[in-house]
C-alpha cells in the first residue's frame, strides 16, 4: 500500500513538472483525484485491510491527497499566470501608435475660395445664385444683350461658335449675362441674382489673359431701381471684400447692355491709395463693369422698362483672385501643380 502510495506522488510530481497547459493539469487532477483516479482506487482497497492497518493507511491515503492537491493548485497558479502573460504579450494594444493613414484631405482651390467668398457677400445681401448652360444660343449671348449683328463683340476672332446641325447658331458664352436674361424672361420682377461661372474668349494664353476663364455677374430688376442703388450696392460688396475703409470710384464707361455705364475701382488694398508697384502708382485698383440695364435690353426680355428699371455688373474671377493671394501669373490658376494649390 505504501509503495502504492509512493508511487502516485512521484507520478504526480513528475507529470506535473512537464505540464504545459491548464487542459493538461485538469487531465492529471481526473487521473489522480477523479471517481476512477488511482487515488480513489486506493481509497477503495482500504476496505481489504484488517482493522488494525486501516486508520493509518486512510490518513496516509488523505496526506498524500492534501499533497497532491497543493501541488496542482500551485501547478494551477503557474499555469495560469503563464496564460494570462502570454496573452497580454499577443493581444497587447499599443493606442499611442500612429494608426494607419486616412485619405490625405485636400484643398480647395483659390478659384473655388474666391467664388465662395463673393458668393457669400452677395447671399448675405440677399442675392438669389442662377446658374446656366455653357454652350449658349446666340440669340442670348449677343442680340439679347443690345450686341447686334456687325457689333465687334460677335467677331470670330473674339468668340468660340459651335458648329451645330440647328437653326440657331451656338456659341461659347463670353459672359454670363445669358442667365440673367433667361432669368428676365422666364419670372417677374423683382429679379435679384448673381451668375458665377466658367466663360470663354478667343485669347492667347499670357499672365493675364485666358481663354478659359470665371466671371461673376451680378443683376437687380426692380420698380424705381436708380443708379444710386447700383452704387450702394457695389460700395458695400467692396467693402465686405476689402475692408470697411476701402474707397470706391465710378468711372463713366461704355457697355452696349447698360446705359449709363460704368467701371468701379476701389482704393488700393497694399498702399491704402497713396500709389505703388500693385495699383501701378494710381492708388485705385479697377475691379468691375456695370451700368444701368439698357431699356432694350428689358423689354427684349418682356420687361416694361416704363415701370421697372434694374442695374448689373460684371467681374473676372480670376482677377480677384490674383490681387486676393497676390499671384502673378493666371496660369497657376489651371496648372495644377500641387505645390502651388497646397499653399491656399
Ligand atoms: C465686365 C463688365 C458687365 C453686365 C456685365 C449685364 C447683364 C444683363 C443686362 C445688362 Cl442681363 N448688363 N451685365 C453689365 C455691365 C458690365 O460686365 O467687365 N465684365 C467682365
Amino acid at each position: 500500500m505504501k509503495d502504492v502510495l509512493e508511487k502516485i506522488k512521484a507520478e504526480a510530481l513528475s507529470v506535473a513538472e512537464d505540464l504545459k497547459d491548464l487542459k493538461g493539469l485538469d487531465e492529471l487532477r481526473v487521473k489522480l483525484l477523479g471517481k476512477k483516479g488511482s487515488l480513489t482506487a486506493a481509497l477503495k482497497s482500504l476496505g481489504g485491510l484488517s482493522a488494525e492497518e486501516r486508520p493509518a493507511m486512510g490518513q496516509m491515503i488523505n496526506e498524500v491527497r492534501a499533497e497532491i492537491e497543493t501541488l496542482l493548485s500551485k501547478k494551477q497558479e503557474e499555469l495560469g499566470s503563464l496564460a494570462m502573460n502570454l496573452a497580454l504579450k499577443s493581444e497587447k494594444l499599443d493606442v499611442t501608435m500612429p494608426g494607419t493613414r486616412p485619405y490625405e484631405l485636400g484643398k480647395k482651390h483659390p478659384m473655388t475660395l474666391v467664388t465662395d467668398e463673393l458668393k457669400d457677400i452677395f447671399i448675405g445681401l440677399g442675392y438669389e445664385v442662377a446658374e446656366g448652360p455653357e454652350i449658349e444660343e446666340e440669340y442670348y449671348s449677343f442680340d439679347a444683350l443690345n450686341t447686334p449683328k456687325h457689333h465687334p463683340a460677335r467677331d470670330e476672332q473674339d468668340t468660340f461658335y459651335v458648329e451645330a446641325a440647328s437653326p440657331c447658331c451656338f456659341v461659347l458664352r463670353t459672359q454670363t449675362s445669358p442667365v440673367q436674361v433667361r432669368t428676365m424672361e422666364s419670372r417677374k420682377p423683382p429679379i435679384k441674382i448673381i451668375a458665377p461661372g466658367r466663360v470663354f474668349r478667343k485669347d492667347e494664353v499670357d499672365a493675364t489673359h485666358s481663354p478659359v476663364f470665371h466671371q461673376l455677374e451680378g443683376l437687380v430688376v426692380d420698380k424705381g431701381i436708380t443708379m444710386g442703388d447700383l452704387k450702394g450696392a457695389l460700395s458695400l460688396f467692396a467693402k465686405e471684400l476689402f475692408g470697411g475703409s476701402v474707397k470706391t470710384r465710378f468711372r463713366p464707361h461704355y457697355f452696349p447692355f447698360t446705359e449709363p455705364s460704368a467701371e468701379m475701382d476701389v482704393s488700393c488694398f497694399a498702399c491704402e491709395g497713396r500709389g505703388c508697384r500693385i495699383c501701378k502708382g494710381s492708388g485705385w485698383i479697377e475691379l468691375l463693369g456695370c451700368g444701368m440695364v439698357h431699356p432694350k435690353v428689358l423689354s427684349m426680355s418682356g420687361i416694361d422698362p416704363q415701370i421697372y428699371t434694374g442695374f448689373a455688373f460684371g467681374m473676372g474671377l480670376e482677377r480677384v483672385a490674383m490681387q486676393r493671394y497676390n499671384i502673378t501669373d493666371m496660369r497657376l490658376l489651371y496648372e495644377n501643380d500641387v505645390r502651388f494649390l497646397k499653399q491656399f
